[in-house]
Parts: C-alpha cells; sequence; structure tokens
C-alpha cells in the first residue's frame, strides 16, 4: 500500500488551525525559528529492516500480523513511514536476512518511495545452514583461523551487496567474547579481531565507511571482544579514517555518561553515528525516548554543539539510525514514535541559547548552566517539529493517520495473519 499525498493534505487540513494556534506560540519566542525548522526538514533517520518485524525475547515471540516477508515488502514499510513523517528517508539492511535478489530493481523501488540505503549490517553472530564453520565461540576473534577467514569473506560478501544498492556503511557488530574466566585470551581475541578487521577494511571503497559498534555484554557474559567505545575507538584508530566508533544507547553499563562518550568522540572526529534506542537496565531496544528523555535530550545538546564547531553538516553528516525490537507494539508505529522523540530531542538542543551557556561555563555560573539546558528541554517544541513535517509535505500527526488509516489492517489484508519478518 501507498499513502497518497491528497490523503496526508486533507489530514493536515482537518488539523491545521489548531496547529497553527500551537506553532504561533512556541514560535514567537524562538529567534531562529527558519533556521531550526530547515535543519529538522533535512534530518533523516534511517530504519533498520529488522525493527518492521515483532522481535520477541527467549522466552517467546508473539507474531505481530500482516509483517513484511520480503525485501520489497519491508521497503514497502519504510516508504509508510516516510509518506508519514518525510523523515525516515533510508533503510538499513541486514546480511543474509535481506539478501537482494536484483539489486537494481531493489534500488529503484526503494527509489519510488525516497528511500536511499544507510549502513549494510553483517551477521556472524548466528550460523547459516549450510556453513562449514561455527559461530559458537566467536567469528572474528575465534582461535580458528578458518572461522575468521569464513567470516571475514562474509563481511566482504556484504560491503559487495553494499555496492549494488548504493550504500555507503558497513556496521560491525560481534557478539565475540567470553561468559567463563580462563575461556579466552584477551589480547590474542583482540589481536584476531583487529587482523580480521582489517581484512575487512581492506576491501571498502574509497568512499565507504566501517562503523564499529561495541556492546558491554549480551550474548556473552564474562567479556565482550569490543566491549565499549574505548576498545571500538583503538580499533578504529588502528584501523584508518575510514573507521569510526558506533554508539548503541542501549550498549552501556549502567548509568554510564553517553553524552560525555559522543562528545568526545565527535571531537576526535571518529563518531560514527547512532543506533537510537532507549532502555532502563541494558539494551532493551525499546522505542527512542520511551525511559530517558532528557538523556535523549542532553546527547543532542553535545551532537549540535560538537557538529558546530567541527562543522558537520547535521542532516547527512553522521550515521543515524534507529536500532530497537518490539514485543508489544505495532512496529510501525513504534518507529514512528521513536522518530518523533529523536526528532523532537534534536529541536530542543538547537533551542540552548549557546552563547549563554558559554558564558555561564567561563564564570562557573552551575545553576544559570542547568536552567539554560533546562529551559529548552523543558519547551514543548512539539508543534515545531511538527511545523517541519507540514512544510516537508508529511503529516502533521503521523500516528493519528496511521491509526485512521487502519494501515495494519491493510497490510495484513495484503500479506495475511500469520506474516514473520525475517530477523532476530
Ligand atoms: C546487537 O545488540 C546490536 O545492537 C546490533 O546492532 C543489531 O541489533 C544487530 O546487528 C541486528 O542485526
Ligand atoms: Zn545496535
Ligand atoms: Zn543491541
Ligand atoms: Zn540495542
Amino acid at each position: 500500500m501507498k499513502i497518497e499525498k491528497s490523503i496526508i493534505d486533507q489530514h493536515n487540513q482537518g488539523l491545521q488551525e489548531r496547529h497553527q494556534r500551537a506553532f504561533d506560540f512556541v514560535s514567537s519566542d524562538v529567534d531562529n525559528i527558519d533556521d531550526i525548522l530547515e535543519k529538522l526538514q533535512r534530518f533523516q533517520i534511517a530504519i533498520p529492516s529488522w525493527a518492521l518485524g515483532t522481535g520477541g525475547t527467549r522466552f517467546g515471540r508473539f507474531s505481530g500480523q500482516g509483517e513484511p516477508g520480503s525485501l520489497e515488502q519491508k521497503i514497502e514499510d519504510v516508504g509508510l513511514l516516510h509518506a508519514l513523517n518525510q523523515s525516515s528517508g533510508a533503510i538499513s539492511l541486514h546480511i543474509p536476512w535481506d539478501i537482494p535478489q536484483n539489486a537494481e530493481e531493489i534500488k529503484a523501488l526503494a527509489t519510488s518511495y525516497g528511500l536511499k540505503f544507510d549502513a549494510m549490517n553483517s551477521n556472524t553472530f548466528q550460523d547459516q545452514a549450510g556453513q562449514a564453520y561455527s559461530y559458537k565461540f566467536g567469528s572474528l576473534q575465534h582461535v580458528d583461523p578458518n572461522v575468521r577467514k569464513q567470516a571475514v569473506a562474509h563481511n566482504i560478501e556484504v560491503i559487495k551487496h553494499g555496492i549494488a544498492l548504493g550504500s555507503k556503511a558497513l556496521t560491525v557488530w560481534l557478539a565475540d567474547g567470553s561468559s567463563f574466566p580462563g575461556q579466552l585470551n584477551f589480547r590474542e581475541a583482540f589481536q584476531n579481531t583487529l587482523e580480521s578487521l582489517k581484512e575487512i577494511y581492506a576491501h571498502l571503497p574509497a568512499d565507504w565507511k566501517l562503523f564499529v559498534e561495541y556492546k558491554a555484554f549480551e550474548p556473552n557474559f564474562y567479556s565482550t571482544t569490543i566491549a565499549d567505545w574505548g576498545q571500538s575507538l583503538l580499533l578504529a584508530n588502528k584501523l584508518g579514517d575510514k573507521a569510526y566508533t558506533l554508539v548503541d544507547l542501549g550498549h552501556h553499563l549502567p548509568n554510564a555518561n553517553i553524552e560525555q562518550i559522543v562528545s568526545l568522540l565527535l571531537m576526535e572526529g571518529k563518531l560514527a553515528g547512532f543506533h537510537f534506542n532507549d532502555s532502563k537496565y541494558a539494551d532493551d531496544d525499546l522505542t527512542a525516548g520511551a525511559i530517558r528523555p532528557y538523556q535523549l535530550f542532553l546527547i543532542f545538546n553535545e551532537l549540535v554543539d560538537g557538529m558546530d564547531v567541527r562543522g558537520i553538516d547535521h542532516a547527512t553528516g553522521l550515521g543515524w539510525m534507529i536500532d530497537a525490537s518490539h514485543n508489544l507494539k505495532d512496529p510501525l508505529a513504534d518507529l514512528l514514535q521513536s522518530v518523533e522523540a529523536i526528532k523532537i530531542a534534536y529541536a530542543q538542543a538547537l533551542l540552548v541559547d549557546r552563547t549563554a551557556l558559554k558564558e555561564a561555563q567561563q564564570q562557573n555560573d552551575v545553576v544559570r548552566a542547568q536552567e539554560i539546558l533546562q529551559q529548552a528541554y523543558r519547551t514543548d517544541v512539539r508543534a515545531i517539529v511538527a511545523e517541519s513535517r507540514l512544510r516537508s509535505g508529511a503529516a502533521l500527526d503521523p500516528i493519528g493517520l496511521f491509526r485512521a488509516l487502519d494501515v495494519r489492517k491493510k497490510l495484513i489484508a495484503e500479506r495475511g495473519m500469520n506474516s514473520v519478518a525475517t530477523g532476530l
């Protein structure tokens, strides 16, 4: 299914008056409103193909119905999101879950929805049918060079698929690590991982990037070979200019100061981008902004500050992506909520009075510094984000329209009750 522009216009007309009142109210106090709106309009967040179906946990999985069963249908789903919010203009694929049979056709289909291909994701955390060697004890770190070779070859394969689709980055997330003390020699595991990554890196086209994702724990519970930003940055620095550290918000030990990590990575020119999600405990992969919206704002505050200093393009300078899993909500509605939360945090960060903040910092005026940040955070910017959507031809209320159109019911009619998205 496709959502026609006329449907969106009709929906917007019904909400226009109310929206205008809210927008006039909030924007009357903002000097650089047009600049903010323009930045919000350009800012795109990629949708991962694996978030389009229900994920489940190791205890069970409850089918979501009408889920995309093919790569074409996944693209169709992201197309629906993009039509509703004009902010989800890219999809991130996972190999082997999304192997394109005909790259040209897939590319053309994505273009017809206004979508690009963000980072490609490799998978050496599961064994695939017919695979010669098992990843039970790791992949790029493995003690057996044959396993490492197989895992390297898979990543090179993923790069090739990405080239055919016009992607420009490879994200490597490894489950590699150990669950018991003594199981692994940390240094050898790290060295093996580095050597394997070097081989993969050597196969990157000149205009490609390698994103090295870190994760504190899970599925291994004693050590993870790329466990934190230090270990990722160490690898990225040794690999070269095309390698960067990817921050998944759910991959830190409790209470980590993620905004500080982001700030320093940006300063070093080594921030790859994000896997946005939220969590109460660890890698919960909940809807962005659902648990700690203030943290999300503080991260964006560092991003806006650092990007302005470094002159990085807010819209395209980083790999902005969601990484989420859904057990309860309709994945599409959930993704609309995530994108909205991310844009709200961005809009709030753009409101921060940076000159005043700098001044307060120089004077060690802690009270004022906090007031300045919270002034921005406590501003209800929803009408600003909605206005940016309106100007881009998207819906004033994407979730409202998604529900009013009964999109899921139509997808079930097209795809059936028990369709199951490929993925975790
Ligand atoms: C796993 O915990 C990581 O977040 C990965 O980024 C991702 O979820 C996985 O690669 C999906 O394929
Ligand atoms: Zn991730
Ligand atoms: Zn994760
Ligand atoms: Zn996650």
